[in-house]
């Protein structure tokens, strides 16, 4: 490194720190104590868990900077072409426990505790989740982070630091309660307040028309300004010494934020008006499918892509002057439509404030971006109502590429017209990236048929898929969710009935409904058992978990019909530990990690062409579950892994169910569907006329997801389920299959082909 006139004194602080902190039992104690005495300020003969969880983590801290300090520095020396995720949620949940084992120093400081006579384990327990972000989306991001450190590649993270994650779910008679989520008051103790790296972001104000170098132009003169402050996360690759950043923004008041109305006199009403600044970053909103249209979402991705393009472009231009040189050194990957903005603002500031031309301009844009979408509903694009410039030259080239066909240039262009007049924040993302990545292979297909199909028409080449991968969750068993299910629920379950799991966001889509009707079949059908039949039955636990948006109704509706069935089921004694059902509250990342492990059985039902992917299955997978699914998203990749023999499929296929739908009300339905939809209408599980619409949606016409026609198929999978369960041999010969047909579902792979089709990057490996 040049110290430049510095150089004396650095050689003294290289000389007075020229080792990093040491790893052997002693010296890891010693850290602690330093920590619970200095930083945690409680004396080292006296502190509880959470205490010694706070100074342990910080000896992790220390020694996670070092390797994060040694690879930005790496990374500045080399100038590597780099890859910004930009994702408006990262689902990160704990940290401790991932950084330890990926340093490579989980037994050391489990020994080092072990003498000071703490269990790591436990301390670790300690750790809230971080949850900023809905699901799959969120926790892809996170997987895909571990994946770029792992594999050395040049990434930064971009995302916001909210104040307040996703809401906590809690269960009050059986009905979700949202709470707010605190998880920054007793601190956070990963991320690293930079307050020296702020960037002003400008909103509102008017356009005038000013002269510049004797040219009239237009000028943006803003009319409110907040400071975007940025928050590191050191994220360690695992088996490497790189250790990439996530800088998340949080929003302050500005300095120059309104100062009239101080001069005004208003001071109090001033004060005031500049913590409103804070909300911008204040809140995740916790819808995972429809677009809100609020402003206050707007001013969240506008914030975040100002902030996050200001970052990028002060890092290349501290070493390069030359805007050609922009796309050898930048690749920036859209996670979503939530930061395309970012596809303006990056034109914006390459003609407003690097006074490029348009043409130049452009040509860079359309070198850069790269764009993946993680839906396969058209409601979960989002629309803006503004207007572009982008989209005029846009649509005159279009016109000389595919003539005057009018129906096709009203459908491919950004701007929606209508009454009210919109911005398409997905056309525009398709039009200015590179690529356009689906999230699996059917996916893709169902983006390149229907939901992008006359810009497949005309840019083949710009479609790509990278099937989703996760990271590993770590092994825990059976008993240690049986010892949780009756920690929060009272409930005992036995270890010999099968574990079947369905965790994830509740969605019709997703249906959930299907598996609650499922069990209340084979309720139905013990109750109506002789003794002798009822020795045959598989016995079963039923876990259900995951969270609804809070304005969903019928998602509610369905976790209360959950709970109301199990309360029936559970209080059965005719019943006994052949069925139980379980709904587990607030499920979250660590939540997972301990449902995942304990599972036999997990079910992934949505109906086929409405998963994008689906990455909960993988997590399944890898620990040895055997699924139970449709022919949907990843999960036909999976089955060719696995071989069909091995997975439980059932229901009708992608290509089958626009024309179900079509069969409307001439489709029939089985009679043991019929039954169990009466058994909820007549009161059998209580709340006869509040469960009433959530009938009225699965039967005649209105069954859209088509709980009906796939009935049947379903019930088939559950007792060919059952049969092999009972076969123990045959049993774990899938199980093995299904762990050993994970390895390509890890997000390594994915990473590793988005490196290479995508970015166009290479690893940058910091030495040792
Ligand atoms: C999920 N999408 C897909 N969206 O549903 C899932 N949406 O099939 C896929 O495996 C996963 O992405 C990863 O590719 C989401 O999770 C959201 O969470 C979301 C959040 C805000 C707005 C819209």
């Amino acid at each position: 490194l040049d110290f430049g006139e510095r150089k004396g004194q650095a050689e003294r602080m290289l000389g007075l720190m020229d080792v990093f902190l040491k790893n052997d039992p002693i010296s890891l104690q010693k850290d602690i104590l330093h920590h619970v005495e200095y930083t945690v300020a409680r004396s080292r003969f006296s502190f509880d868990d959470f205490e010694a969880y706070q100074a342990l983590a910080h000896s992790v801290r220390d020694r996670l900077i070092e390797r994060w300090h040694d690879t930005l520095i790496h990374f500045k020396k080399e100038d590597p072409k780099r890859v910004y995720f930009l994702s408006l949620e990262f689902l990160m949940g704990r940290s401790l426990s991932n950084i330890v084992i990926n340093l490579g120093i989980r037994d050391q400081f489990a020994d080092a505790l072990s003498q000071l006579g703490f269990d790591f384990e436990v301390l670790a327990e300690q750790e809230g989740d971080a949850c900023l972000g809905n699901g799959g989306l969120a926790r892809l991001s996170a997987c895909q982070m571990d994946s770029l450190a792992t594999l050395d590649y040049p990434a930064v993270g971009y995302g916001l630091r909210y104040q307040y994650g996703l809401f906590r779910q809690v269960i009050v008679d059986g009905f979700q309660h949202e709470q707010p989520d605190y998880w920054l008051n007793f601190g956070n103790l990963w991320d690293i307040e930079r307050i020296h790296i702020t960037y002003p972001v400008k909103f509102y104000g008017t356009v005038t028309d000013e002269f510049l170098n004797g040219e009239k132009c237009k000028v943006w003169v803003p009319g409110e300004m907040v400071e975007a402050v940025a928050y590191d996360n050191p994220i360690p690759g695992y088996g490497t010494r790189n250790t990439i950043n996530l800088r998340l923004w949080a929003a302050k008041p500005s300095d120059q934020h309104d100062m009239e109305s101080f001069n005004t006199g208003d001071y109090v009403d001033a004060v005031v008006n500049r913590q409103r600044a804070e909300s911008i970053s204040s809140i995740l909103y916790p819808d995972d499918r429809s677009y809100q249209g609020k402003e206050l979402r707007l001013k969240q991705q506008y914030f975040f892509v100002s902030a996050s393009v200001q970052d990028i472009f002060r890092r290349f231009k501290d070493t390069h002057k030359k805007f050609d040189e922009f796309p050898e050194k930048v690749a920036l990957q859209l996670n979503d439509t939530h930061p395309s903005l970012a596809i303006a603002e990056v034109m914006r500031v390459l003609l407003d404030e690097e006074h490029l031309s348009w043409h130049r301009a452009w040509d860079i844009i359309c070198k850069i971006f790269s764009f993946t979408t993680h839906t396969v509903s058209p409601e979960g694009l989002e629309k803006i109502p503004i207007i572009y410039d982008i989209n005029f030259n846009f649509v005159e080239e279009l016109k000389k590429m595919i003539g005057l066909d009018y129906d096709r240039l009203t459908r491919m262009s950004i701007v929606e017209e209508g009454a009210v007049k919109n911005i398409r924040m997905a056309n525009l993302s398709v039009i200015c990236s590179n690529t356009v990545n689906g999230v699996s292979r059917l996916h893709s297909e169902l983006l390149r048929t229907k939901l992008f199909k006359d810009f497949y028409d005309l840019w083949p080449h710009k479609f790509q898929y990278k099937t989703n991968g996760v990271t590993q969750v770590k092994k825990v068993n059976k008993i240690r969710l049986a010892e949780y299910i009756e920690a929060m629920s009272g409930l005992k379950v036995s270890l010999d009935a099968m574990f079947d799991v369905q965790t994830k966001r509740i969605h019709e889509y997703k249906r959930q409904l299907l598996n609650i009707l499922g069990i209340i079949h084979r309720y139905d059908c013990i109750k109506n058992m002789d003794k002798n039949d009822r020795k045959k039955v598989v016995p079963r636990v039923c876990i259900i978990g995951g969270k609804a948006a809070p304005g969903y109704e019928i998602a509610k509706k369905i976790i209360k019909l959950c709970h109301a069935v199990a309360e029936k089921i559970n209080n059965d004694n005719d019943i006994g530990d052949l069925l139980k059902l379980v709904f587990i509250p607030d499920y979250n990342v660590s939540v997972a990690e301990m449902v995942i492990p304990g599972a036999d059985l997990s079910q992934h039902l949505s109906t086929a062409g409405h998963e994008a992917s689906g990455t909960g299955s993988m997590k399944f997978l890898m620990n040895g579950c055997l699924l139970l699914a449709t022919a949907d998203g990843s999960t036909i990749e999976m089955v060719e892994e696995i071989g069909q023999d091995n997975v439980f499929l059932f229901g009708a296929k992608a290509h089958e169910v626009v024309a179900l739908r079509k069969k409307g009300p001439t489709l029939k339905v089985p009679l043991q569907f019929s039954r169990v939809v009466r058994m909820i209408r007549d009161g059998h599980f209580g709340f006869k006329d509040y469960f009433k619409s959530l009938c009225d949606k699965i039967e005649g016409t209105s069954d859209y997801f088509l709980l009906g026609a796939d009935f049947m198929s379903y019930l088939e999978a559950q007792a060919a389920a059952d049969k092999a369960f009972v076969d123990e041999e045959r049993w774990t010969k899938m199980s093995i299959l299904s762990a050993a047909g994970s390895g390509r579902f890890s997000s390594d792979r994915t990473i590793q082909e988005y490196a290479e089709n995508t970015w166009d990057i290479q690893p940058c490996r910091c030495p040792f």
